[in-house]
């Protein structure tokens, strides 16, 4: 039922996410102090990922994490994507 998750307010997103130019997608970019610090938060993530069914899309380049997250089904931001944000903002250790 993706038009029931359609409606998010984007104006107040968690931390420092950003919406992409295309407004179909919600950003935020993390740079850690090492490949290690930056892996360990991709596999914290991935798991509550998996756990919220509700995967993002992604790249890892040594210390930098590159998110976005996207309802694909719907085509846009949900309330789906707006969770995770919010769980990976309270997760991760870099202040915002
Ligand atoms: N993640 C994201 N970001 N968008 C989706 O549309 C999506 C997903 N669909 N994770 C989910 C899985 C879907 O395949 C399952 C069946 O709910």
């Amino acid at each position: 039922m993706p038009n029931d998750h359609a409606t998010v307010d984007l104006k107040h997103l968690p931390g420092k996410w950003k919406l992409s130019a295309d407004g179909k997608a919600i950003t935020q970019s993390y740079t850690f102090k090492s490949f290690a610090e930056a892996w360990s938060f991709m596999t914290h993530v991935a798991l509550l990922a998996e756990k919220m069914d509700h995967h993002p899309d992604w790249s890892n380049a040594y210390n930098k994490v590159e998110i976005s997250l996207s309802s694909h089904d719907a085509g846009g931001v949900t309330d789906r994507d707006i969770k995770l944000a919010k769980a990976i903002t309270d997760f991760v250790w870099i202040p915002e």
